[in-house]
């Protein structure tokens, strides 16, 4: 349903580069079949990043929404007392969420092509909470074999329902507070998740093939590190408005820098 795109049009914001070449290190992959909490300091990331990787450049950036931001609305989510009374103060939803400086939240950037090497999925689990009936975080990545770990944190039952494409879809039953059910997946893909008891639930996953790959944060600001020297294509990726692609070169140990923005 979100299956990447090949870019169509293709920019340049180059840097040239010097030596050293970049090898990466991978640890072995994890497989399924757990069923308690996460143990503390397991990654909840919504900026992720730092990739185990041995290349020394970067490429860092914002991404921006330009003009009038859609007004953001409070989630109903009387629907379920359990959830309401979860939450002292009205919950936003978080498909378009801009700060104060233009800065567009909950955008995957990552490397689409020009990465090449074996990508073996880190040991470092990641976290999609289902907590107070709001997915959290709204945007989570993880590599191809990287182990997931949905939870319900709530006192009610939740279902995560997937609307993936290449990978295979699933609708999961999460009916008892703090479980957690771990996943994996085959394939690069962004797609959604939703949990069909409560409407207002939504959530998306990155599934990406190599470690380069990031969420940007409340203030837009995006960062891929462990870059070995090259030119990548970069696409920006954001659930209401598509994707937008970039060349980016960077020489070892260089800082690039990538620019994306929405709407205007
Ligand atoms: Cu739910």
């Amino acid at each position: 349903m979100y299956k990447f795109h090949r870019p169509r049009g293709i920019t340049t914001i180059a840097a040239v580069g010097l030596l050293a070449a970049g090898l990466l290190v991978g640890c072995a992959k994890k497989d399924d079949a757990r069923a308690t909490r996460p143990a503390p300091g397991t990654k909840t990331p919504s900026m992720q990043a730092a990739p185990s990787a041995a290349g020394t450049a970067s490429i860092a950036g914002k991404v921006t929404f330009v003009g009038d931001v859609p007004a953001a609305s409070a989630l109903d989510l009387n629907a379920d007392p359990v959830c309401a009374s979860t939450h002292d103060s009205p919950v936003m939803g978080q498909d378009v969420v801009v700060n104060a400086d233009g800065g567009l939240m909950n955008v995957f950037v990552f490397v689409q092509s020009g990465a090449s090497g074996n990508f073996s999925a880190p040991d470092a689990e990641v976290v999609l909470d289902q907590k107070g009936c709001v997915y959290e975080p709204h945007a989570v990545g993880v590599q191809v074999g990287q182990t997931l770990n949905l939870v319900n944190s709530d006192n009610t039952t939740h279902n995560v329902h997937a609307l993936s494409d290449t990978n295979k879809p699933f609708n999961t039953s999460m009916p008892i507070p703090g479980m957690v059910i771990p996943k994996t997946f085959d394939d690069h893909e962004i797609f959604k998740v939703k949990c069909d008891v409560h409407p207002w639930m939504s959530s998306f996953i990155g599934v990406f093939d190599n470690p380069y790959f990031a969420i940007t944060g409340a203030d837009g600001s995006f960062k891929l590190s462990g870059l070995p020297a090259g030119t990548y294509n970069v696409v920006a990726w954001h659930e209401m408005y598509g994707e937008k692609p970039m060349q980016v070169t960077v020489g070892d140990g260089e800082a690039g820098a990538a620019a994306f923005s929405y709407g205007g």
